[in-house]
């Protein structure tokens, strides 16, 4: 196999929930994956605003880009027999050009809530109605659901997560106070009451105060796989540059319950929701 993975790397995966292969892009691809990503973060700061964290699905704009280098990306000799080694052998790499880039901000820092990808983006009545505790603990410990990819072409240390929390229905109370501590709008300080250094240091003090949390440090190149289930965030800086594919492992299963689910996601109604309900609840 061209990228090693162990049985302990396996077993890691499992219990931390994420595991990152090192330098999976070979020089030649880096240079032109830069090339084409450099144009994508322009359309990204164009259609999004300079604020942007990301171009989705960004086959819609091949005529203003070379898809190629993407494609080749998806078909690196040796990456998907390394994922299905971590995962399955019915996973397969998601093209990135059908997902997208991260970049990093043009103007301000700023930093995403901690979250965990599906549930924290839905409402709980949905959520309890539709699909409820027990199927969703069964989908957490089901490692063909929620495998995320970040593939940075510059380093890239934006990524925080917490090992092991994708496989927890619940949270604990020392990580509901960390959610709780802040809110989406303060961490892009929408107000405008802090200096770019005071909001890069409070997004920072954010990202440690989580319980367990880990920092990933990505190298040029490097893959890093993780259990999207898990909390996660991302925390951005303009003076570095980020960019970095961002796509799924997906299989059947992950896809029919994505096409089956879509019309639940509300990101930003559920984050106020759980702040609003939680906070009325401490209140008592
Ligand atoms: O920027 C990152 O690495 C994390 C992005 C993120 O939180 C997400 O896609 O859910």
């Amino acid at each position: 196999m061209k990228f090693e993975i162990t049985e302990h790397d396996i077993q890691k995966y499992r219990t931390d929930g994420y595991h990152i292969i090192p330098q999976v892009i070979p020089a030649s691809l880096l240079t032109d994956l830069r090339r084409e990503a450099t144009k994508a973060r322009e359309l990204a700061y164009r259609v999004h605003g300079p604020q942007t964290q990301r171009l989705g699905f960004f086959k819609d704009y091949a005529d203003e880009l070379d898809l190629t280098p993407f494609k080749n990306f998806t078909t690196i000799d040796g990456l998907n027999e390394a994922v299905q080694r971590l995962t399955s052998s019915h996973h397969q790499v998601k093209p990135a050009e059908d997902s997208g880039i991260l970049f990093s901000p043009q103007e301000r820092p700023w930093s995403t809530e901690w979250h965990r990808d599906w549930r924290d983006h839905v409402l709980d009545a949905e959520f309890q109605e539709h699909v409820g505790d027990a199927r969703w603990k069964e989908i957490l410990e089901d490692g063909d659901f929620f495998n995320q990819i970040n593939c940075p072409l510059y380093e890239d240390t934006s990524t925080w997560y917490v090992p092991g929390s994708h496989l927890r229905v619940h949270n604990t109370d020392e990580e509901m106070a960390v959610y709780l501590s802040t809110t989406q709008e303060a961490l892009m300080d929408e107000d405008n009451q802090k200096t770019d250094e005071e909001l890069e240091l409070t997004c920072l003090r954010y990202c440690q105060s989580m319980p367990g949390a880990v920092q990933l440090v990505l190298n040029p190149g490097d893959f890093a796989l993780y259990r999207n289930t898990g909390w996660h965030l991302g925390n951005y800086v303009p003076y570095r540059t980020r960019m970095t594919l961002h796509t799924h492992a997906i299989t059947p299963a992950f896809k029919e319950f994505g096409d089956k689910y879509r019309w639940m996601l509300k990101p930003r109604e559920a984050s106020i929701e759980r702040h609003g309900k939680l906070a009325s609840q401490s209140r008592g």
